[in-house]
């Protein structure tokens, strides 16, 4: 090999080691939301109702009730979680069933997802409800979208007992826990492609 022909390889490997960097720095330099933009969204910006679901149950003071969402198959827009109950009536007219109080949380622990409600108690002798919300953007609907971890817990705070009228503080009857309906109303981002 002559001088000369070893100095064009070297000029030719410089060359070839600057078209790699530049591209990798080039390829730095793209901001990901460029990148997104080339790769369509798999959603639209329309809101359609999804099928909800309807639960009811028993849960004893103390203790919480988990119920599983089925939601993988939506990229989730809003979910509006309603609890509703009623407590047992009273023994007869000499005695009061002081209210009870639950909670419900919307969880989902593979996105660290925890909403909580407040504690709520039912009015006296009425119906007791709660309702949760959660939106998602687009973005964290995508993220999310496969994601079979969705629970709500029913969370039986405290059963207020049955006492005679009067006398509060002498438990008659113990209130074990109480009955529940939940009810889960579903929004998702309508797909790509299922425009009517
Ligand atoms: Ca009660
Ligand atoms: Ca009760």
């Amino acid at each position: 090999m002559y001088p000369s022909d070893r100095k064009t390889l070297a000029v030719g490997v410089f060359i070839a080691l600057i078209v790699i960097i530049g591209s990798v720095a080039s390829g730095k330099n793209i901001p990901t939301s460029e990148k997104e933009k080339k790769k369509p969204s798999p959603i639209t910006d329309v809101v359609v109702e999804a099928p909800g679901y309807t639960e009811s149950g028993y849960t004893k003071e103390g203790e919480t009730t988990p119920v599983n969402l089925a939601l993988q198959d939506l990229y989730l827009a809003e979910l509006r979680v309603t609890l509703t109950w009623e407590d047992e009536p009273p023994r007869n007219r000499l005695f009061v069933n002081e209210p009870d109080t639950f909670r419900i949380e919307l969880v989902n622990s593979e996105f660290n997802i925890s909403v909580v409600s407040d504690e709520v108690s039912n009015p006296s002798g009425g119906e007791g409800s709660i309702t949760l919300r959660a939106n998602f953007t687009q973005e964290d609907a995508i993220k999310m979208y496969g994601s079979g971890n969705w629970t709500v817990n029913i969370v039986m705070v405290q059963a207020g007992n049955q006492h005679r009228v009067g006398l509060i503080h002498i438990i008659a009857f113990v209130d074990p826990g109480n009955a529940w309906s939940l009810n889960v109303d579903v929004w998702a981002w309508q797909e790509r492609g299922a425009e009517s």
